[in-house]
């Protein structure tokens, strides 16, 4: 392990190779399993992970949903393991997201399924070799998304977007097929524009709360949002549906507050109107979309990449997962080894404890 976020900023910057090989490994996939299995209104399409790999399957999920209008849902594998009749039915498809493949969770939730459906579940891993990938139909494998640090970043996005162009595929929507190869080309410029807002962000400890917004997808990117900055930077943060903030987290708003708005295309009117009303009651609001402006004069990314909607939203994450390693840095923590947390959890790992 480095001493000084090395290993972090490293997998931060470089991670949009990672999504090129994550375009091209679903691209090269000759058949994909049907999810139109069984009766139309028995069937739904679960995707699970734990701790970011859950985040990841919400956003997937919501993903899915909207381009397919098939019924999907995330779950926490513990909660798939632990209650598998409150869950699965015989015509149900798993999709099961692990870095490591190896997570206990997320084997005993594929144990799970299998009993119920008698069918593999597809996976999306970052290691060949893994447990999981030994139990699956359809292995989705990104290596360059590997990491060495224990929080993930590029893994996450790599997988993520293998995810996303899984569902391009079920939708049969070519457009947007064709259109991910455009993607990790403005990620480059996310991550330009990222570094100088997260450099500057990230020095003003005087925040003592973050709050991550986001709605759909944008749901489970904001719990990610969140989740980096608790492991690298050991802060007070909640992530939100947009406009769930006004239903009583709002209360907690101060001066010293950040408000992070992911914010959308399709809902940007009523989305900004929270922000606003944030900026009001003397928070700080950190924007980010394709094409946003700054609230009262706070910062902002705006993409610009001119992509569809569809596909663009693992942008958002770039310049929050900056943010995280930069206010780190400036609380004089090692990004790259977040306390107390280990790489993959092992339930009754050595020392009888849940360990890596
Ligand atoms: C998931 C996990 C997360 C944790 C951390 C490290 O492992 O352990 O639970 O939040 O980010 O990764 P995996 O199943 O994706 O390998």
């Amino acid at each position: 392990m480095s001493l000084d976020g090395t290993f972090t900023r490293e997998e931060i910057l470089s991670q949009t190779d990672a999504w090129r090989e994550a375009c091209a490994v679903v691209a090269r996939c000759d058949h994909l399993p049907d999810l139109d299995v069984g009766r139309a209104h028995h069937r739904k399409t679960f995707f699970t992970g734990c701790g970011s790999t859950y985040y990841l399957s919400l956003a997937a999920a919501a993903h899915l949903r909207g381009l397919t209008r098939r019924s999907a849902q995330a779950a926490p594998a513990s909660e798939l393991w632990l209650r598998p009749e409150s869950y699965f039915q015989p015509d149900d498809t798993l999709i099961a997201i692990s870095r490591s493949g190896a997570t206990s969770e997320t084997l005993r939730a594929v144990e799970a399924f299998e009993s119920t459906t008698h069918r593999p579940p597809i996976t999306i891993l970052c290691v060949p070799d893994a447990p999981l990938a030994r139990r699956a139909g359809l292995n989705i494998i990104i290596p360059r998304g590997a990491e060495r640090s224990v929080a993930q970043t590029r893994s996450f996005t790599s997988m993520f977007t293998a995810a996303v162009a899984l569902n391009a595929r079920w939708a049969r929507r070519l457009d947007l097929i064709t259109a991910l190869a455009r993607l990790p080309a403005a990620g480059e410029r996310v991550l330009a524009l990222g570094a100088a807002v997260a450099r500057d962000l990230g020095r003003r400890l005087d925040f003592d709360r973050l709050y991550f917004l986001g709605s759909g997808t944008r749901y489970g990117l904001a719990c990610e949002a969140s989740l980096k900055m608790k492991e690298m930077a050991l802060s007070h943060t909640e992530p939100f549906h947009f406009l769930e903030f006004r239903h009583g987290p709002k209360s907690m708003l101060t001066e010293t507050t950040l408000i992070v708005g992911l914010v959308s295309d399709d809902a940007t009117g009523d989305e900004v109107q929270v922000l606003n009303e944030a900026a009001a009651l003397g928070a700080t609001v950190f924007i980010l979309g394709e094409g946003v402006a700054p609230i009262a004069g706070g910062p902002v990314v705006s993409f610009g990449s001119g992509l569809p909607r569809e596909i663009r939203d693992v942008l958002y994450l770039p310049a929050l997962q900056l943010l995280a390693y930069e206010r780190a840095i400036a609380k004089g923590l090692d990004p790259d080894r977040p306390r107390h947390l280990d790489a993959v959890v092992v339930i009754g790992g050595p020392g009888g404890r849940a360990s890596g």
